[in-house]
């Protein structure tokens, strides 16, 4: 399969038992080792990690435990054929983060997230990653007036500083996300996690992920989040998906719901060379009506589609293209592009 260069990643949790808010699970758990044989198969090239992923239930284990726990999943992943692309901090299932995790009102638990970012951040050089994702699941509120917004982003800030000063060889993509869990999210957008980033104390180490679902929650377009990010040099990672609207997080195949949409951000990402910059990360879900067999295919088939669609861009007639914007004809360049996605041109 022609890769253009790039490289591929999911998470283990992108294959999935189908459970939502209104109904248990309708598929089985699969083992972590039998997801492992799924990556090269399917053609992926690397993994990512929540830090519980990596080591399972490490609130409960000792710090030179996590780390040789850590260790010997290295030691799986080279077997496998596979590198680890990032860990991020699941800070939204323990009863302390209930309430936030680095921006929780209750001191005790902003402590808590402290420990548990610098467990992951071990997890992350034990796996050979120098890079950390952080998606802010509970920084944020359902009262507006529960918290105070501004001193929100302090108390990020020294969150963040603290992992960059414990962990000087890693750099931290944020993933911003508007709602979802909370209604009221601190850091929504790809503007937002630029700013944060530059308020610390090595604004150098600091990027962010688009991920289109997300962009599109904020009322956003994926691609120009992704022209935001690149624009700064600080597009690091991506987690392509596609959503049917303002609705719920459904984290669809890419390029299922909006073809055009897809093609844009993959338009945008190869124009600036991403495969030299980042992974392509392909955070999609199978429906919850999929058959357990035949629950793999929203990975392949989006990995496919991103493949197509660099085809697609690549052979964009650019000339006439620029022909059309120099015209001032949009429509025609409309036309053009719908065309060119239609296999007419
Ligand atoms: C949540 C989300 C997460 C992050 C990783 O919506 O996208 O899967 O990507 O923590
Ligand atoms: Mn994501």
């Amino acid at each position: 399969m022609e890769k253009y260069g790039y490289k591929f990643s999911f998470g283990p949790w992108n294959i999935h038992e189908g459970a939502d808010p209104f109904g248990p699970p309708v598929r089985p758990t699969v083992a972590f080792d039998k997801k492992l044989e799924a990556y090269q198969r399917l053609g992926f090239d690397a993994v990512q990690f929540h830090d519980d992923d990596a080591v399972p239930n490490l609130d409960d284990k000792r710090p030179d435990q996590i780390v040789q726990e850590a260790r010997a999943l290295k030691q799986r992943l080279d077997a496998a054929g596979l590198v680890a692309e990032f860990v991020a901090p699941r800070l939204w299932e323990h009863p302390m983060t209930i309430d936030g995790a680095y921006t929780a009102n209750d001191p005790a638990a902003r402590t808590y997230a402290r420990e548990r970012s610098r467990k992951m951040l071990d997890i992350a050089q034990s796996l050979e990653t120098g890079f950390v994702v952080l998606w802010l699941a509970r920084e944020g509120t359902y009262m507006r007036e529960a918290k105070d917004a501004a001193r929100a982003v302090d108390l990020l800030v020294e969150a963040i500083d603290d992992m960059l000063a414990y962990a000087p060889g890693i750099r931290i993509a944020i993933e911003p996300k508007p709602n979802e869990p909370m209604d009221i999210s601190y850091i929504p957008t790809i503007g937002h996690a630029v700013a944060l980033g530059l308020k610390t104390r090595s604004p150098e180490r600091m990027g962010v992920l688009v991920e289109s679902a997300h962009a599109i929650l904020a009322g956003l377009d994926p691609a120009d989040e992704m022209a935001f990010g690149l624009a700064y040099d600080k597009l690091w990672s991506v987690h392509l998906n596609d959503q049917n609207g303002l609705k719920f997080d459904q984290d669809r195949s890419f390029g299922a719901v909006n073809l055009r949409r897809a093609f844009d951000q993959v338009l945008v990402l190869d124009d600036h060379r991403f495969w030299e910059r980042g992974m392509v990360g392909l955070d999609v879900k199978a429906v919850r009506t999929q058959k357990a067999e035949a629950a793999e295919k929203h990975l392949s088939n989006s990995l496919e589609l991103f493949l197509w669609l660099v085809e697609r861009v690549r052979s964009l007639d650019r000339s006439a293209m620029r022909q059309l914007i120099e015209a001032r004809d949009y429509e025609e360049l409309d036309r053009l592009i719908l065309s060119h996605l239609m296999g007419r041109a």
